[in-house]
């Protein structure tokens, strides 16, 4: 069984840490004595808890190791940075809410989850909207994404960074997939997300928003007869114990937003600022081509483990995009014709 916490254990673990932690990030003050009993000066040091929803094995984690020991470096162990996986510290919208509070300095989440405190990062969840993952790094790493990322700040949040999630993909355990209308009547889990819940919707699925850290207990009681998550994901979490189908949909090209706790980020120094800053783009640039790989090499290996493959032809991924347009227009007028127009361009500009 790859999938061992339950969501009781994860919740428990949540309520202990953050009691352990406080909402104070300095620690070790004043002096201390040695063996000897001699006093000695203490260095005051600064903690980072970065939490995610993933497990260990997964590029995400790998980054945020890559994050911790960048910057435990560059400060001279000044910063010393905590690494939470499997949600350890919670899921996606509670770790946000908990950097809002400055309980919790460091997470990670994808966009869907953001647009719940930001409504215009919506947008970058538009069904197939990025051709590939390098056209979303031109957007997300230029002006366009920057502005969104300045967006966070209104909610106490400070935005250092685009990460990959990747291309998600369709997977249950009733049928396979292959057409537009092989969606009809499956109960799919959604991100909390309304976009994602109406997409679902348009294509005939029975959508239910749900936190990932409930997703494989729910697919495991059939709850949930599917759900949709990058090749990366659906291996890592050990899906294919509970998930028979696996179909190529790449309906969604999901982002990951490295973000950190404003009250946090104002209370280092400026040079701290910007290492911690540096450190988010350049473990940022080491998590996404860890993830590409993985997300290559994964599919074949959920096929090694029993999972049936079928491939979207052309004709039926152009009824999906019909399907889903209505939706897409909808929230394109939701956010703001002039945010999404940006968007477009920055694509377009892009390829
Ligand atoms: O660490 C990120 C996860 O919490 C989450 O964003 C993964 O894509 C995801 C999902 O489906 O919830």
């Amino acid at each position: 069984m790859k999938k061992l916490m339950s969501s009781f254990l994860i919740g428990s673990m949540a309520v202990l840490l953050a009691a352990c932690g406080g909402s104070d990030s300095t620690q070790g003050n004043g002096s201390a004595s040695n063996e000897g009993g001699e006093a000695t000066e203490q260095v005051d040091s600064k903690t980072i808890r970065a939490g995610i929803g993933l497990n260990s094995e997964h590029p995400q984690y790998k980054g945020l190791e890559k994050f911790k020991e960048l910057v435990e470096e560059r400060t001279e162990g000044a910063i010393v940075v905590e690494t939470y996986h499997s949600g350890q510290l919670g899921d996606d919208r509670s770790m946000m809410e908990a950097l809002q509070l400055g309980t919790q300095e460091v997470t990670v989440p994808s966009t869907a989850p953001i647009a719940n405190f930001v409504s215009e990062f919506s947008v970058f969840d538009f069904p197939f909207l990025f051709p590939s993952s390098e056209v979303a790094d031109q957007v997300l790493d230029g002006e366009v994404g920057q502005g969104f990322l300045d967006r966070l700040e209104d909610q106490s949040l400070v935005g250092l960074a685009y990460w990959e999630n990747g291309f998600r993909n369709l997977t249950n355990s009733k049928q396979a997939v292959a057409t537009a209308e092989d969606f009809k009547g499956l109960t799919i889990r959604t991100m909390e997300n309304d976009l994602h819940l109406e997409a679902f919707r348009a294509l005939g699925a029975n959508p239910t928003p749900m936190a990932f850290t409930e997703l494989f207990t729910a697919m495991q009681q059939g709850t949930v007869d599917g759900q949709e998550n990058p090749y990366a994901t659906i291996y890592l979490e050990g899906y294919s114990e509970v998930q028979k189908h696996v179909s190529n949909t790449n309906h969604i090209y999901s982002p990951f937003v490295f973000m950190m706790s404003k009250t946090f980020f104002d209370s280092l120094t400026e040079e701290e600022q910007e290492i911690v800053s540096e450190a988010a783009l350049e473990a940022g640039a080491y998590q996404r081509e860890l993830n590409r790989e993985a997300n290559e090499t994964y599919l074949a290996n959920l096929q090694e483990e029993g999972m049936t493959y079928t491939e979207i032809s052309e004709e039926e991924r152009q009824k999906m995009i019909e399907a889903v347009q209505p939706i897409i227009d909808k929230y394109a007028e939701n956010i703001g014709t002039d945010v999404v127009e940006e968007v477009y361009s920055a694509i377009e500009a892009a390829q």
